[in-house]
């Protein structure tokens, strides 16, 4: 393949009323650069909006031992639509002005690739392809990841990508390439399963200490309010021995320490998967922590998964209960029952956990949710010694909520994704009061006092 061909990265900024450096990294930008790197002599440059640690931030941010922190920010105008949130609305990431510095620095591009995470963060999407084309004019501009992959029109429209590439990236990338390059002579080559795509190029990250791992694709259940199955078409696992095989080479290459896993469905298939991937982590005697920030399945978690999590070192474990209300599992996640934490909790707390080290996800904000419901789920999370934490809900198009919202005239299909933030269902079209989610966010406070 030619050489003589410079490829711009971008992971774009955060615009919310919260953002945390929750382990947050653009894991699917990455993929998309190995690939690029393995098949091609393309020369890459990356700029990520989202960088914590650019040396020219105006001030240092702080950091945890394990790698989580706060973003810089700048306070912007709050769109018209999301005026009745009463909260500020700002950019997170790295001020434009370094933005513009870093687009003056990088060779003219002769093909930009975007990323994207969550539908309601376009506003970034929309900004970074906006400086790129005042920067650089016509140069080819192609948009991918999970906004691209669940509003394909929407992105189309609202940003300046020529080309809105839907689901994993592997499938698509050469075609578009080719087109947009206007190439004939690039080989299409085509990568048909998980376990074929390169390990990502975790080197390209500044922060190469604290990073993400991906053991699987996709999850076989079909929770109502969640995009997994509409991300990707089948759930799909790499060998386990790949795996450990990434991370210690990111450990020895990069000196990475902590491990954010990915996967939705982690602890699924176990006895050929997770198991034998804890014990090989075990056996390798590497200094590395892990942490599972995307809930894990808790009726998995029985005493020897426990005991393996203890000996490998994973130290934040996120566990998904949804709720302990048997009509809202039975509803939207049959992946486990109002049982299954305590048992959870009793082998974590045999290895060695100290139960309110243990975080426990529950869903808020579901159009069926009572905030009694949610309250009383609260308190059965603290009776039983572990840490609640409420996972807002974002509805997504085109899963099940999402569907019934349409029906019943909440939402029009075509509403703007600036509505699925996490925190607009109080005061803009849920079940709950303002007045109601405030007094969970007194609950929880007391609870943790
Ligand atoms: C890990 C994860 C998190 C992590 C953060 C890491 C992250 N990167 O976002 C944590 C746990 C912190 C998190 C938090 C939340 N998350 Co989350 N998260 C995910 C998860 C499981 C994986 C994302 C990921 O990185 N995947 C791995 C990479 C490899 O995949 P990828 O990015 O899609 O990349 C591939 C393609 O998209 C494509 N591609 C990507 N970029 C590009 C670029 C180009 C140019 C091309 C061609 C292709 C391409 O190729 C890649 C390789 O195949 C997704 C679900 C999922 N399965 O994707 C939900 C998901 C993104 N999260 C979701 C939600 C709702 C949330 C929360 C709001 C939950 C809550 N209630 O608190 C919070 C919000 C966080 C915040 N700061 O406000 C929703 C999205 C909602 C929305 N409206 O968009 C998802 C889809 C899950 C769901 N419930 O349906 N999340
Ligand atoms: S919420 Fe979890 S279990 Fe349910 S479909 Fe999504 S990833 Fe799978």
């Amino acid at each position: 393949m030619p050489i003589t061909r410079n490829i711009l990265l971008i992971n774009p900024w955060i615009y919310d009323f919260t953002a945390y450096d929750f382990w947050l990294r653009p894991l699917g930008l990455l993929y998309v650069a190995s690939i690029l790197r393995k098949h091609t002599s393309f020369r890459l440059s990356f700029i990520d909006c989202l960088d914590r640690y650019h040396p020219l931030l105006p001030k240092k941010m702080k950091a945890k031992a394990d790698g989580r922190g706060p973003f810089p920010k700048e306070e912007v105008v709050k769109p018209v639509i999301l005026k009745n949130v009463p909260r500020k609305y700002s950019r997170y990431g790295i001020p434009v002005s370094l933005f513009l510095q870093e687009l003056s620095q990088v060779s003219p591009p002769d093909l930009v690739l975007i990323t994207s995470t969550m539908t309601y963060w376009y506003p970034g999407v929309q900004l970074a392809a906006k400086l790129v084309r005042q920067k650089f004019g016509r140069v080819p501009v192609v948009l991918g990841g999970i906004y691209a992959t669940l509003m394909p029109r929407h992105a189309q429209s609202s940003t300046e990508a020529d080309f809105v590439v839907q689901g994993p990236g592997e499938k698509k990338l050469f075609s578009v390439i080719k087109e947009a390059l206007g190439d004939g002579s690039i080989p299409e080559i085509q990568i048909d399963s998980f376990g074929d795509v390169p390990w990502p190029a975790l080197d390209m990250l500044r922060n190469k200490r604290d990073l993400p791992i991906l053991a699987s694709r996709g999850c076989p259940s079909r929770c109502s309010f969640c995009a997994a199955s509409l991300l990707y078409s089948h759930f799909e696992q790499r060998k386990p021995d790949s795996v450990a095989d990434e991370m210690e080479y990111h450990h020895r290459q990069l000196q990475a320490r902590n491990f954010a896993f990915y996967d939705d469905a982690l602890l699924l298939n176990k006895r050929n998967h997770v198991i034998p991937l804890l014990k090989d982590i075990i056996k390798r005697k590497l200094p590395l922590s892990f942490h599972t920030p995307n809930g894990l399945h808790i009726r998995e978690i029985n005493f020897e998964l426990a005991a393996l999590f203890k000996k490998a070192n994973f130290r934040s474990l996120y566990l998904s209960q949804e709720s302990f209300e048997e009509r809202i599992l039975a509803k939207a996640s049959a992946k486990v029952s109002a049982e299954d934490l305590k048992e959870a909790l009793e082998n974590l707390e045999k290895v060695g956990y100290h139960r309110n080290d243990i975080n426990v996800y529950l869903m808020t904000g579901l159009p069926e949710q009572e905030i009694s419901g949610i309250q009383e789920s609260v308190r059965q999370v603290q009776q039983l010694g572990a840490k609640p934490h409420l996972a807002y809900f974002s509805p997504v198009p085109g899963t099940a909520e999402w569907n019934k919202l349409v029906e019943k005239g909440i939402f029009a299909k075509d509403a703007d994704p600036l509505l699925h933030n996490k925190l607009t269902f109080p005061y803009l079209w849920g079940n709950f009061s303002p007045e109601d989610f405030e007094s969970l966010s007194r609950l929880l406070k007391k609870e943790r006092a």
